[in-house]
């Protein structure tokens, strides 16, 4: 495979102006018929070059230029381009080709899951089906006929209004589907299968009335109103916020159970992952409910953010990504907690794409070059990308901001277009001059920021000194200085907010605001200060970078308490927890007796006591900094002292705060019992407390907190209740009860796929030794398969991804066993192979041992064979 770059990028030398696709699906193959009306593309210089189109594992049946057929010796074929030479400005392409979907186990182009037909063509998958510029800058006007047999296929969907049906008497029918929208084709969707629906409608702001439906097999047919009432809450939400109105008569969700992303934004016809989808109460946790909820939101804010403005080329995928997030961030925390929402995602951030932009795959979020692109929808295009829109808004204010994406989408609406031409809104619409923020896009890897402070009393000044530096990455050693947004606020000896009056300015202004740091080294000063103030600094974590001041124990316990930023109290306490965890790692290292910070213990009681406090809020405090976080943050990350002191510490804070947490959960749990399952945030706050305070109580191993966890699994309502009880039984010493329950629940939920999926988890994720073996075992459990994504992502991602202590065993045998893994799906599935190989990249943060098993596995996996382009990509450039 050989690297494609920015640089090289060209316009299209043809436009396709109109597609007109048939698809007649069989069980052992289908034909597609497409014939394209084509021009020269005006934008280019003269003369007709050569016709490239792109097709991959495609047999040609027929090729007709202008009705003409044409013979092997017009045209060029390998195995992924179809090259002929046009003899007119204007002309039309037929072609007729075979297809195999029904033994299609990449799930890339059209495929077969669970007895349906559908398709996924971003990126690059649309070439799959038929010969086509495969390229997101050909926009096209699609119509397209699926003929298929009634019985097993009596639903035909695809992109657009539908426009005809009629049966063939054969026991065949079939359905043509029109799109007025132009699109390019990674957005093309087909769906053939036994679904039911459920249907409701939606009154856009200028009055027009939207069907909406969303498809399921029979049998899920109760676990869709869910994703239906997120749904109609993302149409109004795009057009409060955004202004943006649906623009078909129709929307429509389809639910597939093999998929190797969450869901598809195609042009009214969304394909999801089932697990995005199907949502209730017993079978479904709140943690899946909300994602439902986001990503039926993310997939619907596509429609603008993605489709009607669409990406020049795949180096601008954060342009629809990125913004996306954003989008769909938002819209979670006005329909939530924000300030949950936002601690939830940085946690994310910071444990995962901080480490991706500190390993080899690092690339900045709009990257210069790839080998392949399905290894590109990363956590720095989405997250990051997230954030970088996140600090515009913020640098901008919600009203310019707004005024920057009307004028956005107003400019390019039915254009394919760059991150520099979203940039250049936002400017022209603020005035704002954003070239040195654009070095966001442009170059990889956390920023740090060091603060520090002094304070002249005879001045009454307080001066914040910013250092900011930014570590090398793959191809890029040298970094300059990026826009960063800090916002802070001062607080006195009370914790109450001062006013903000730096040097320069005759009056205070504001409480809380928003400096920029544009320079490696750059000093505020404030004025008019009695006493040294405590600063609260990057509230709401206004910025991706990796901050540290030198903040002592006790003020950040100060911090918790007293800080009006909500996201500021749990960085607070994540940073005095990261503290205490450290001394522990070290006493672990030293082989000392390890002696646990009661300050951790005094403010996590405070927390606990303090009865005003969200109870999302006090769950999201109680959380330790997880094993991955504390390995991102380690320079060589010491897998077993890790492990050794987060469970003592969690062990110790289970025995001092027993009481409270006891009270904590039995209140809560009262109430869960006493009342129905609502999907809702404060329902979610008070089921997510009482679930951490049980995972911290059973690690007491008393008689009566394990009778109060197996009644909570088996006296439950719901998942959420009943899954969390599971999972500490799971990582309790209590055998036979976990036993009996695992093969209870098992036994209950052996027909829901997704119930399994959280079965295989908890169980891949359980720390208690023996985890591969366990893994190993369930493996050959009736209910899983690899040829399922999400069976794959619930057991061996759980087990390499969560379990690190077990993943990383010192004799490699996890390392051994995920290589085994990601060769056995290179063949089938690269794009699931390449995706579980994260966890092996990381191997420079490991010691000496470590570094070399993993490295021994990676050049394994190299040598096993022919690699997708997938796998080779990401362990070529882990090893080099
Ligand atoms: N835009 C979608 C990306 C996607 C995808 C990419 C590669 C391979 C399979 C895929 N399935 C979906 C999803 C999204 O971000 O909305
Ligand atoms: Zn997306």
């Amino acid at each position: 495979p050989k690297m494609i770059y920015l640089k090289d990028y060209q316009a299209p030398d043809y436009l396709i102006d109109e597609t007109h696709l048939t698809f007649e699906l069989y069980e052992d193959h289908t034909l597609v018929h497409a014939q394209l009306v084509m021009r020269r593309n005006p934008a280019c210089g003269a003369g007709l070059p050569p016709l490239v189109l792109d097709g991959q594992q495609l047999e040609l049946l027929n090729l007709a230029l202008d009705d003409r057929e044409l013979t092997a010796a017009d045209y060029q074929l390998d195995d992924s381009h179809l090259t002929l030479q046009p003899t007119q400005e204007r002309f039309v392409i037929d072609s007729s080709v075979r297809i195999h979907p029904e033994s299609n186990t990449a799930l890339e182009g059209l495929y077969k899951s669970s007895g349906m037909f559908c398709t996924q063509c971003e990126a690059e998958g649309f070439r799959k089906i038929t010969y086509y510029l495969d390229r997101p800058d050909v926009m096209s006007k699609f119509t397209t006929t699926v003929s298929a047999e009634q019985h097993s296929y009596p639903v035909l969907l695809s992109n657009g209004n539908p426009i005809a049906t009629g049966s063939e008497g054969d026991g065949r029918h079939w359905a043509t589907w029109e799109d007025p929208f132009m699109k390019p084709a990674y957005l093309f969707a087909l769906v053939a299968g036994d679904l039911w629906c459920v249907e409701d409608r939606f009154t856009t702001m200028s009055a027009r009335e939207v069907t909406l439906r969303i498809y399921v097999e029979p049998e899920n047919i109760d676990k869709v109103q869910h994703a239906m009432d997120s749904l109609k809450k993302s149409m109004k939400w795009d057009e409060e916020v955004y202004g943006r109105e649906y623009d078909l008569d129709i929307f429509m969700i389809v639910a597939v159970n093999d998929f190797n992303m969450g869901a598809m934004e195609n042009k009214g016809l969304n394909i999801f992952n089932s697990s995005c989808v199907l949502a209730r109460a017993e079978t479904a946790t709140d943690a899946a409910h909300q994602r439902v909820e986001a990503v039926v939101a993310h997939e619907y804010f596509h429609n603008w953010s993605g489709n009607r403005v669409t990406c020049r080329d795949w180096f601008q995928l954060s342009l629809k990504e990125g913004f996306t997030v954003f989008r769909d961030s938002e819209f979670s925390a006005d329909m939530n907690s924000r300030t949950v929402k936002r601690i939830e995602d940085v946690a994310y951030l910071r444990t995962h794409q901080f480490a991706e932009d500190a390993g080899p795959m690092a690339h900045p979020v709009r990257p210069d070059a790839y080998m392949e692109i399905s290894n590109f929808y990363t956590l720095t295009i989405y997250e990051k990308g997230s954030e970088v829109l996140r600090m515009i808004h913020t640098l901008l204010g919600a009203e310019t901001f707004r005024k920057g994406s009307d004028l956005y989408f107003a400019r390019h609406d039915g254009q394919a277009v760059t991150c520099d031409d979203f940039v250049k809104a936002m400017e022209d619409a603020s005035g704002v001059d954003l070239s040195q923020f654009k070095r966001w896009y442009t170059q990889a890897g956390t920023p740090r920021l060091e603060v520090s402070e002094s304070y002249d009393a005879a001045a009454n000044s307080y001066r914040l000194q910013f250092r900011q530096s930014c570590p090398a990455t793959p191809g890029q050693a040298e970094k300059l200085p990026f826009v960063i947004p800090v916002e802070l606020a001062l607080l006195d000896a009370e914790g109450r907010e001062l006013p903000l009056q730096l040097v320069g300015e005759d009056k205070p202004v504001g409480r809380s605001r928003v400096l920029q740091v544009t320079q490696a080294e750059q000093a505020f000063t404030f004025l008019n200060l009695e006493a040294k103030p405590l600063p609260s600094l990057l509230r709401g974590f206004s910025a991706p970078v990796k901050l540290s001041f030198p903040y002592s124990r006790d003020q950040l316990m100060f911090l918790m308490q007293h800080d009006s930023d909500g996201f500021n109290r749990w960085e607070a306490g994540q940073q005095l927890s990261v503290q205490v965890l450290q001394e522990l790692i070290g006493q672990h290292q030293r082989g000392e007796a390890l002696v646990l910070d009661q300050r951790l213990v005094t403010a996590l009681r405070s927390v606990l006591e303090n009865a005003s406090l969200d109870q999302a809020m006090v769950a999201e405090m109680l959380s330790l900094p997880g094993e991955g976080y504390l390995t991102e943050i380690s320079d060589v990350a010491d897998v077993d002292a890790i492990h050794a002191a987060r469970e003592f510490a969690r062990s110790e804070l289970a025995s001092a705060l027993f009481e409270p947490l006891w009270a904590r959960y039995q209140a809560n749990r009262e109430l869960s019992r006493s009342t129905a399952y609502v999907a809702e945030s404060a329902h979610f706050a008070r089921r997510s407390l009482q679930n951490i305070a049980l995972s911290y109580l059973m690690l007491t191993g008393k008689a009566e907190v394990l009778a109060a966890c197996l009644e909570q699994f088996e006296v439950c309502d719901n998942m959420t209740e009943r899954l969390a009880a599971l999972a500490v039984l799971v990582n309790s010493s209590f055998e036979a009860e976990k036993n009996e329950a695992l093969k209870s629940f098992a036994e209950h939920f052996k027909d829901n796929a997704l119930v399994m999926d959280q079965w295989f988890s908890v169980q891949a994720a359980s720390t208690l030794p023996g985890g591969l073996s366990r893994v190993q075992a369930l493996m050959q459990h009736p209910a899983f398969t690899m040829k399922n994504p999400n069976k794959v992502r619930a057991l061996i991602g759980a087990f390499a991804g969560q379990n690190l202590i077990n993943f990383h065993a010192a004799d490699g045998s996890g390392y051994r066993f995920l290589a085994d893994q990601v060769i056995s799906l290179n063949a089938s599935n690269p794009q699931i192979a390449s995706r579980q190989l994260g966890p092996l990249t990381r191997w420079r943060k490991y010691d000496a041992s470590r570094q070399a098993l993993m490295k021994a596995e990676l050049e394994r996996i190299l040598a096993s064979g022919e690699l997708s382009s997938d796998v080779f990509e990401v362990v070529s450039k882990s090893l080099a």
